[in-house]
């Protein structure tokens, strides 16, 4: 039996920091219908959905600072993208804050995505590892990125498991640029990863990098971990200015032979649909990246038991 999976992309344009949740909720319901017009059993929606990407700001009050942040899932206002998902048979991914109290009764925070399936189950949870920026303002920079100010490093690790007739995997934005990230997730033969970014157009830190360098580096970091773990990679972005930055888009499906099938032509709200056969990557793990056959982890130790850069020569 072929296993296709009809997956969208659901991009979305800027969220204002006074957009309420039943706004974007509609936005996203929106666009979930869509997706279902089109054939789609799953949609994937960006990193921090539900809000305007808050780490930019330096936020005084816990108060300010928790409205940003969903203490249950689903919530009163992400119920309506539940059920409209369970209607349809339309499963989902959703990145979000995440604040929870733990049973030592201490609060954290996370950057976490869901994914749903089409019976309006969560089947898997995952939060960020790779949190970029600073946890401090930085002097003189046109914007901030402050999610180490405002979450933690994920507890969860890489986890993959099966949803939707396939194995699932999911990272966040900067994850998506380690290699490790879809390497443990290969490694539990992942064959669909999920995630969701928001990446300013320009990095106030990397002045030296023109703007067409940031799509071309955001797009190669998944086509290589696609084609490297034989996974479909599937990449939703918040595009356009938001808050007076701007976001670049490039929201895209990636095969996992590496290659673009479909790419966000907007910085808008917008929906792209392929024809995922989960298979397609079989012929990968089985050849070039049989791990069990080729992956000589036992001699790479060799030369990076010395940890650090090599060292200057000696004078
Ligand atoms: N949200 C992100 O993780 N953004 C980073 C930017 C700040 C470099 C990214 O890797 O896209």
């Amino acid at each position: 039996m072929p296993r296709v999976l009809t997956a969208a992309v659901a991009q979305m344009g800027p969220v204002a920091r006074d957009e309420s949740r039943v706004q974007v909720i509609d936005r996203l319901i929106t666009m979930m219908r869509h997706a279902h017009a089109r054939g789609a059993e799953l949609v994937v929606f960006p990193e921090l959905a539900l809000t305007t990407f808050f780490p930019r700001w330096v936020l005084d009050s816990q108060d300010e600072i928790d409205s940003f942040f969903e203490t249950e899932m689903p919530s009163n206002e992400t119920q309506p993208l539940f059920e409209v998902g369970k209607e349809l048979g339309v499963g989902f991914h959703l990145g979000y804050a995440e604040k929870l109290t733990g049973d030592d009764g201490v609060t954290h925070y996370f950057n976490t995505a869901i994914l749903v399936d089409q019976n309006g189950e969560i089947s898997g949870k995952y939060r960020k590892v790779h949190l970029p920026g600073h946890a401090e303002p930085q002097p003189g920079q046109p914007h901030q990125h402050l999610e180490k100010r405002y979450f933690e490093v994920g507890d969860l690790g890489f986890p993959a498991f099966r949803s939707m007739d396939g194995v699932m995997g999911m990272c966040i934005c900067n994850d998506r640029r380690w290699p490790e990230t879809y390497r443990v997730l290969g490694l539990q033969g992942v064959e669909m990863v999920m995630l969701g970014y928001n990446t300013p157009t320009t990095n106030p830190f990397q002045e030296t990098e023109s703007p067409h360098l940031g799509m071309f580096h955001n797009h190669l970091s998944m086509q290589a971990g696609a084609y490297q773990n034989g996974a479909w990679v599937l990449a939703s972005a918040k595009a356009g200015t938001e808050e007076g930055v701007h976001h670049m888009g490039g929201s895209c499906i990636i095969s996992p032979t590496g290659e673009m099938v479909v790419q966000a032509m907007t910085e808008g709200d917008e929906v792209i649909v392929a024809e995922c056969d989960l298979d397609r990557g079989k012929y990968i793990r089985e050849t070039i990246f049989n791990f069990d056959a080729h992956r000589r982890i036992e001699h790479y130790g060799l030369i990076t038991e010395r940890t650090g850069a090599v060292p200057p020569p000696e004078k």
